[in-house]
């Protein structure tokens, strides 16, 4: 236990440094090595890696059967701006030893919320005139702020799709205290996660409505921050269900068609998060690929899921053939637009000891520097890229590519098939594929 006032948080250990695969060092990076280059880039700017506050700094381990296992140091003093002084400390510390660059917070991750809006503003004023000079003195960044518009009651039934118009503007009150936090740190981003933005039944919601109202307030809070000098990009998270039975922001494609039906396109793009990308039923490469044929692929939540289990266990990432297959999307699409790769994931309950945190993201942060590296390969050095692209030669000549152009119409299609009689089969290589991706893995 660390004593207060004592401003070394995380004790005997230091700087968390590359010491390559062949190191036995549990406290330092095998694969991750900030300065490296792959494709062209380093490391370190492909992935801006990230660390969540509300996992690492304020989440205790409580679950609904019992209590939290881990009791910070800086939550003791009762002064709740104390307190977030504290957090903030011991935040710094560790991400600084990480040798991360970036950090990401809710706003009431900061400090805790005070009983009135204007003391809760007062509050994260002070809190971040704090944490603003911290990341003048350590040179870290913040990849994005984002309001916790789903943990207080007033929020049960939803934040900007509530049917009760108060807590629609109280919603708007929030997100812009949030929004004018994170323009004050120079966040890069703001994200929207949507965690009540559904319905829990159908019968007590009228859904045009507030996919109406979700969208208004979206552009309304768009035009604030444009108008306050943010140019940065708003990121829109999916995430199909948990806490409510639905939510509207279900996955990439919902997302990407709602904000291009509420004209919210040219500002917003997606953040994806691993789990939610399967808890909806998809893989995370599908959800990136989605994303980016459509130029929105804009930032990443790292985690995992549990494939015995169907909830959002925000567990690091350690699955190399899951993260390799996003990785070759990632690179293909040429990386992510304004965002990063955050950690939001959390230790289990039952790691309790100050290094766990450590090894967490060391674990995280080499699985996506190894599965860059192998994604590398396989689009340089594999045949990988020249046999997807064999699939489709039909449409680079002849009437393929005339179809291609637009110059075809629909009756040049019955010609063209009356004319080529019997197609043979082409196989789809399958196997082929994945051996390919086995072998260099
Ligand atoms: C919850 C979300 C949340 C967002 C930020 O499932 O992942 O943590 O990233 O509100
Ligand atoms: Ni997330
Ligand atoms: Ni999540």
């Amino acid at each position: 236990m660390i004593l207060l006032g004592d401003k070394e948080f995380f004790k005997g250990i230091g700087a968390i440094r590359y010491e390559g695969k062949g190191s036995d060092n549990p406290l330092a990076f095998k694969y991750y090595n900030p300065e490296q280059l792959v494709a062209g880039k380093p490391m370190r700017e492909h992935f801006k890696f990230a660390v969540a506050y509300w996992h690492s700094f304020c989440g205790t381990g409580s679950d609904p059967f019992g209590p939290g296992t881990l009791v910070h140091p800086w939550d003791a003093p009762s002064d709740p701006l104390e307190a977030g002084r504290l957090k903030a400390d011991a935040a710094f510390e560790f991400i600084t030893k990480l040798g991360f660059d970036y950090f990401c917070f809710h706003d009431f991750d900061l400090v805790q919320e005070a009983d009135t809006l204007a003391a809760s503003e007062q509050r994260l004023q002070q809190i971040s005139d704090y944490i603003l000079k911290k990341m003048q003195a350590s040179g870290l960044k913040l990849l994005w702020g984002t309001a916790n518009c789903f943990s207080h009651p007033r929020y049960m039934n939803g934040a900007a799709t509530n049917p009760d118009f108060r807590i629609l503007a109280r919603a708007g009150a929030q997100i812009k205290l949030a929004l004018d936090t994170t323009i004050k740190l120079g966040g890069e981003n703001y994200v929207f996660w949507g965690g009540r933005e559904g319905y829990m039944s159908l019968l007590n919601t009228n859904l045009k409505r507030e996919l109406d109202h979700l969208g208004r307030f979206l552009g309304m809070a768009r035009d604030y921050g444009r108008a306050q000098g943010f140019k940065g990009t708003f990121f829109i998270e999916p995430k199909p269900m948990e806490p409510m039975k639905h939510q509207y922001d279900y996955d990439a494609a919902t997302v990407i068609g709602f904000l291009k039906q509420y004209g919210l396109q040219d500002d917003f793009k997606l953040n994806l998060e691993v789990n939610h990308a399967t808890l909806a039923g998809h893989s995370m490469q599908h959800e990136m690929e989605v994303a980016a044929a459509h130029g929105m692929l804009g930032s990443i939540d790292a985690n995992r899921g549990d494939y015995q289990n169907g909830w959002d266990t925000d567990q690091f990432p350690n699955n190399i053939n899951e993260v390799t297959l996003a990785m070759l999307t990632f690179l293909e699409a040429g990386g992510l637009q304004g965002g990063g790769i955050n950690f939001d994931a959390k230790l289990r309950r039952n790691s309790t000891d100050p290094e766990d945190l450590f090894l967490a993201h060391i674990g995280g942060a080499d699985t996506f520097a190894r599965a860059l590296l192998i994604a590398e390969k396989i689009l340089d050095s594999s045949p990988y890229r020249v046999l997807r692209k064999e699939r489709y030669q039909s449409y680079d000549w002849g009437k393929g590519r005339e179809f291609e152009a637009g110059e075809l119409d629909f009756k040049d299609l019955y010609h063209i098939a009356m004319e080529q009689g019997k197609v043979p089969l082409q196989s789809g290589k399958q196997e082929l594929f994945e051996n390919l991706i086995n072998q260099y893995i």
